[in-house]
């Protein structure tokens, strides 16, 4: 958490404010790549971290059994085959510690460190027109101005409770998954209940559920869980994916979620059931988030073709789950297959067999009040020792919407996205001169393998910086007209799919009062990186690039 100064005052007001060509806010994949990058340009530039680390989601989320939904040799930087070649996964799905280490590891093997400040949260940005440069304010009371600023802030990264009354009334021990302590916590003979449902949940609840007592879990959305099939690493696989890492690479960028994965080409509701059920049984046995929902082509597109693989998925859980009154408050009935994201898992439903385990379904009787002692439904009242949230994030928006971004004109960010965010390629915004956000919305980001798309976004963002800089530009903006036909075009894509008639966090839908608009981009990472590529080889279209001498007229 952020460090305030205490004892003496606001430290600052007299401090003199630091100038850079950028600050990065946000030490995670994006911002020490992003840091890398600028540096290599010749760029002064410094990350701005509210954590006491590196490693932003992965410094963050250490709830047990945390652990990423992308297979490790995947989910790692691909800018540095001395890396890849160096660094050793050990599990098909990496854990969360092995992900902070090496995310620690590369922030220390790029000589990264020298230029982060942690414990300082960015709490505001002002842009001056006249000087085309950024003022940032921090908790801390520093200043700092800069010629570019580049969120790096992440789109799960803004945590949220429960909107449940009484909360501070509650005396026992609260745990969010998203803000775990570092030291380890245990449940060891405790009455332990869990709110929420979602990859957190899902991972998190076997572990719980073998230390505590007794544990009761909250679910409002049952969600589609597949086995993760985790294991170690064979010596052998890992030799031959580091021979060949290049060519995977360039796989990761083309595919449809920078996962490469075949490309389905028939139709679900054109085969018989029973090749149906085989091809789901094949992908269901690869253990991974992609297979399964891209068997047939018409899976998030047509509802009764959806429908199939969401039976197919609601017959594992019957099958594995004794009680079928159980079984069937587990079983998504109320949103398509895949239209929220779906989880990995190990071992998730067979814990619903464990005596001490037991499932609230909150659609029947939902949650009232916190008590002194735990939790009251519209049915019962349950006492804990500590009570988990497992309740997500203010996604892709909310660590944005949480910095006072204002333009030249006093105009705040927030105040125009009331109506849903506004993006440029999910990477600028109309009004918001050399302000970039990394995997913004509009952007395929949280629908792909985030590495692969934080990467890509990185490096257009530094050709683009190093093109003004070539060029003597001082400053570049999103035209209104590009923006604008982007936003339409992110929204038709989107509503061609099934994704709009789920309640979830792509919709803002888990919010409340938040604007309901599909936030990321549907159409694919490799078409995605494709349309950026054409976007800078034409000069950056799009933008209004202004010379040092052309600033006053704005
Ligand atoms: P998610 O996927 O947003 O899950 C949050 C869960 O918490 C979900 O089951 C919610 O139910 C539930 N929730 C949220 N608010 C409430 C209230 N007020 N009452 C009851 N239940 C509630 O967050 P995660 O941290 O699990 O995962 C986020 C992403 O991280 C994940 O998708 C991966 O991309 C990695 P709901 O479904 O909204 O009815």
């Amino acid at each position: 958490m952020s460090q305030v100064p205490d004892g003496d005052g606001p430290v600052t007001e007299n401090r003199a404010a630091e100038n850079y060509d950028a600050v990065i806010v946000g030490a995670g994949l994006a911002g020490l790549y992003q840091l890398y990058l600028l540096r290599q340009l010749g760029l002064h530039a410094r990350i701005i971290e509210a954590a006491d680390g590196v490693g932003g989601t992965w410094f963050w989320n250490r709830y047990p059994g945390a652990r990423c939904d992308v297979q490790s040799m995947s989910y790692s930087y691909s800018f540095s085959p001395e890396l890849e070649q160096e660094w050793e996964w050990t599990e098909k799905y990496p854990t969360q510690p092995e992900i902070l280490r090496y995310l620690n590891h590369v922030a220390e093997r790029f000589d990264l460190t020298r230029d982060i400040t942690l414990s300082t949260r960015v709490v505001s940005a002002q842009y001056d027109d006249a000087t085309a440069r950024w003022t940032l304010r921090t908790d801390t009371g520093s200043t700092m101005t800069a010629q570019f600023v580049i969120m790096a802030t992440g789109c799960l990264s803004a945590s949220k409770l429960p909107e449940i009354p009484g909360l501070e009334r509650y005396r026992g021990r609260k745990h969010h998954t998203a803000r775990w302590g570092k030291e380890e916590i245990r449940f060891d003979g405790l009455r332990v209940g869990v709110i929420g449902t979602g990859s957190s949940g899902i991972q998190s609840i076997p572990i719980i559920a073998e230390q505590a007592a007794d544990l009761t879990v909250f679910q409002r959305t049952p969600n589609f869980s597949m086995p993760a099939g985790n294991r170690p690493l064979e010596p052998g696989e890992v030799a031959e994916l580091k021979a060949s890492y290049r060519g995977w690479r360039e796989a990761q960028r083309t595919s449809r979620a920078g996962i490469p994965a075949p490309e389905a080409t028939e139709f679900a509701l054109a085969a018989s059931p029973g090749e149906r059920a085989a091809r789901y049984q094949a992908a269901w046995e690869k253990g991974d988030l992609v297979s399964l929902g891209g068997c047939y082509v018409d899976i998030l597109i047509d509802p009764a073709a959806n429908e199939t693989a969401a039976e197919f998925i609601r017959s594992k859980i019957r099958a594995v789950v004794h009680d079928p009154e159980t079984a069937e408050t587990l079983s998504p009935r109320t949103f398509p297959f895949g239209t929220k994201r779906p989880c990995l898992d190990t071992g998730y439903y067979a814990t619903f067999n464990r005596p001490n385990v037991h499932l609230v379904d909150l659609r029947m009787t939902p949650l009232i009040e916190f008590t002194e002692s735990g939790l009251r439904t519209s049915a019962a009242e349950y006492e804990f020792d500590a009570v988990v949230f497992a309740t997500g994030f203010d996604a892709m928006t909310g660590a944005l919407a949480a910095i006072d971004i204002r333009n030249g004109n006093g105009l705040s960010l927030s105040s125009v996205w009331t109506a849903g965010p506004r993006t440029y390629l999910g990477v600028a915004m109309a009004g918001f001169p050399n302000l970039f956000t990394i995997t913004g919305p509009g952007s395929p980001s949280v629908l792909s393998n985030m590495v692969v798309s934080i990467e890509q976004h990185v490096e257009w963002i530094s050709d683009l910086i190093a093109y003004l800089r070539e060029h003597g530009y001082a400053a570049a903006e999103v035209t209104a007209e590009a923006e604008e036909s982007w936003v339409t075009h992110v929204a038709e894509v989107g509503s061609l799919t099934l994704f709009p008639r789920a309640n979830s966090w792509y919709m803002g839908a888990n919010v409340p009062g938040k604007p309901r608009v599909f936030l990321p981009y549907i159409g694919g990472v490799g078409a995605f990186r494709q349309k950026c590529e054409e976007v800078a080889a034409s000069g950056y279209e799009g933008f209004t690039l202004r010379r040092a001498g052309e600033l006053a007229a704005v």
